[in-house]
Parts: C-alpha cells; structure tokens; sequence
C-alpha cells in the first residue's frame, strides 16, 4: 500500500529514473539544450506515431500550443471561437490573452463534452472556429462538430490535453481537426515536466506553426512574420520520452484502479465513477466521481473534506468553470450568450480522485471506505 502522500491527484509518473539520467547526462553531453535539438525530435517523432499524424511539433507547454494552433490556422483577434465552459481555464484563457474572444457552450452530461447541439445554435456572423475539448480523455463528438465547423466554413481544433493514445471510432486522437494540441504538464499521465505538442495532418499547417513557435523563422531560415518563443527544451523532452517509455505500465495501472473504483464504489447512494466510451481506448487518467447531493446526502464538499482527513487529496476538476470564473464572469454578453445548466450541474458533482502507478489497489479501497462511510453517515443522521 502506497503511503498516504501519495495519494494526490496529479503525482507526476517519471518512468524509470536511470533512462532519465542517461538522457540528461547525454543533453549535457551534446550541449544542445534547446532549440529543436534531437531529444525534442525524438519526443515528436513518437508522439506523431502515437496521434498517428504527419507532424508533431511540441511546445513548452499546451496553453500556447493553443495559441500557436489557432493563430496558425488564421484566426484572429476579435473573431468569436466557440469552446466548452466544462474545461480547465487554460482552454479559453489561451484565446483570451491573444484577443480571440471564447464564447461558450453547454455540454451533455453524460460525456461532459460540447454539445454540437448547442454549438450550432452559437454560431453567428463574428464565430470563426471551434475549440473542442476530450475532456477526461474521453473523445467529443468529433463527427457532428466536423460536419458542422465543415457546413459553416470554420476552423476546427481539439484540446487534446487529456487524451494521449485514446481513440474515436478507432482512430487515434490527434489526426481530427485541423489540429490537436496535447499537453505534457507534470500532472499528466505522460509528463515533460512542462510541455504540449500540436498534431497535425497538414503540411503547409504544421510548417506554419513551426514558425510561429520560434520567433517566425521558416524552415528555411527566413523570418516569414511575427512568432513567438514556444520551444520545448532538451531537458523536458528527457523528461517526455522517459514518461513515454512507460505509457503501457501506466495505462495499466489507470484502467485496474478505475475497475477497482468501481467495484469498491459500486452500491454507495449517490456516487458514480464516470466511464469512457465503450469499445474505444482510453488513458484512464482522470478518475472522476460524481456526487449527487439529492441521493448521496452530502455534498461534493464534504466528501473532499473527509477525504482530506485521510491525507487524501482530491481535486475539483472542473469546478468553478470557465464562465464562472473571470473575466468571463463580468461579460456574459461577449461570452455567455446563452444559459449552461449542464455545464453548472456537472461541475458541482464532479471530484477526481488519486490513480496511477503509485496508487495500489488497497489505495483505492481505502479512499472508497471514506467515501462509503461519509455517505452512510449522511444516511443515518437523515434517518435519525
Ligand atoms: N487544456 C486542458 C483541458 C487542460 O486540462 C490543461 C491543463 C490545459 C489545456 C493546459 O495545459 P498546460 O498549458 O498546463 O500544458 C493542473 C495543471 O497545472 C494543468 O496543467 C492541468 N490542465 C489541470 C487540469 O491541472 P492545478 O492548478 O490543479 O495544478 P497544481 O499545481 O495545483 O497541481 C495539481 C495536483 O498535482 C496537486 O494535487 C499537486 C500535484 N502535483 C503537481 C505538480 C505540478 C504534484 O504532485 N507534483 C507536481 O509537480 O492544474
């Protein structure tokens, strides 16, 4: 059983840490340190094979893979792009802080993905693309949000942040759209530390975003326009390919703590595990349980202040979402046109909790004992 320290959403997963070594001792070695140097290929060339995409061209993280992704693809500052409120912020901050104006949409609840539904009934004169989202790795409803960005001329993108080696109708993420951006930060389940990869079938596209990620510079060696500094280094590509080389363990390790989750959770009034989408693959790494404080008789809160008890550290993924958050907030008519019930109920149920490598199945049926007893404690005050 793993300690109680360990049981923390987001524990980075380093692989093997002499690999790690070798591969920064090599960095030192070359004195290549950033800069398209060969680790940063490397680290491209297999998440290419990975997405199953022509090019891979990683980023110092995805926040500005997103941002790289959509100037790249010609929107501008003032065009409107419709993305899901249920998401971290980073998916709308990105466009935010460039002057592309997120408008958001509702999700289903079921999946917590966009509604191509409520998309449609977004788009307007100002809408010049669409910015999805795999939330919890389990992918959207990429055909309809095809058809409909195909129907209404616009640009296409995924934040795939969540869904590394997941797939869609058995397809991999990644060759969707006219871009996906994974991203790499140390609290996912394939970490370098910092770091995003933009993926892409398209040729011209992808040496667009070359260039944008550094300073403009074509692959020629001319300055085609304005870019920005967006380099992975070699140090977080050490790091990358290190997490790599252990995707399977890890996966292995998500998918048994999810069925775990379930069966221990299995019964409890109130809570659920969300599931991924059957007969595809999914990473697992999110751990996502609802609680609907109607049948559970406490609150999301209360579970996560019993779990922290415990040392348990649980997390709110997404909660407050984006337009409750600011700046959003303050300007519903510029990105909230219309209601998001969904979104909200969603948001107030979910709670992710610890998986991964380190995390035991006893873990798990630790964390669910918690849960179970605070819920059957909320039961016999409402009896008594
Ligand atoms: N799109 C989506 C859908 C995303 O979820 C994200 C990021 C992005 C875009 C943007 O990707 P990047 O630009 O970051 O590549 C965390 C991550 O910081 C964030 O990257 C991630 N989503 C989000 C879902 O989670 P916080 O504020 O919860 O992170 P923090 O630092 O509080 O850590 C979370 C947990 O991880 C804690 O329990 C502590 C643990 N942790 C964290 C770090 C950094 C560790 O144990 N070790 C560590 O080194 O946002």
């Amino acid at each position: 059983m793993a300690s109680w320290e360990t049981l923390v959403v987001g524990r980075p997963n380093v692989g093997e840490r002499e690999r790690l070594m070798r591969r920064l001792d090599g960095v030192l070695d070359r004195l290549w340190l950033t800069n398209n140097g060969p680790l940063v290929r490397e680290f491209e060339e297999r998440i290419a094979r990975v997405a199953g995409t022509r090019h891979a061209v990683a980023t110092c993280n995805a926040t500005t893979g997103i941002q790289i992704a959509a100037r790249a693809a010609g929107i501008r500052p003032g065009d409107e792009v419709i993305v899901p409120s249920f998401t971290w912020v980073a998916t709308a901050h990105a466009l935010e802080w460039i002057g592309i104006v997120p408008v958001f949409c509702d999700v289903d609840e079921a999946t917590a993905n966009a509604d191509p539904e409520h998309v449609a009934r977004l788009i307007g004169p100002r809408t010049r693309g669409i910015l999805a989202v795999h939330v919890f790795g389990r992918p959207c409803e990429v055909d309809e949000l095809t058809r409909l960005a195909d129907e209404h001329g616009l640009v296409l993108l995924f934040d795939a942040a969540h869904a590394l080696g997941c797939t869609y109708r058995g397809k991999p993420v990644g060759g969707f759209g006219t871009a996906e951006i994974f991203s790499f930060h140390a609290t996912k389940f394939v970490n370098s530390v910092e770091g995003g990869v933009i993926v892409t079938d398209d040729d011209a596209y992808a040496a667009r975003v070359r260039a944008l990620r550094n300073q403009g510079i074509d692959p020629a060696g001319r300055i085609a326009g304005p870019g920005t500094v967006a380099r992975m280094n070699e140090f977080c590509a050490a790091m990358g390919l290190t997490s790599l080389d252990a995707i399977d363990t890890i996966v292995t390790a998500n998918r048994r703590n999810h069925a775990v989750y379930e069966e221990h959770l299995a019964g409890v009034p109130g809570v659920t595990v969300r599931g991924q989408l059957p007969g595809e693959r999914a990473n697992h790494q999110y751990l996502v349980i609802e609680v609907e404080q109607a049948r559970a008789g406490i609150s999301r809160e209360t579970v996560l202040e019993d779990l922290l008890r415990y040392d348990v550290h649980a997390r709110r993924y997404f909660s407050p979402i984006c337009h409750q958050v600011e700046p959003y907030r303050s300007a519903p008519e510029r990105h909230v046109p219309l209601p998001l019930p969904r979104a909200e109920a969603l948001a107030s149920r979910v709670l992710s909790l610890p998986t991964g490598p380190t995390v035991e199945p006893d873990d798990v049926a630790a964390i669910c004992r918690v849960i179970r007893d605070s819920v059957s404690r909320a039961g016999r005050r409402l009896v008594a």
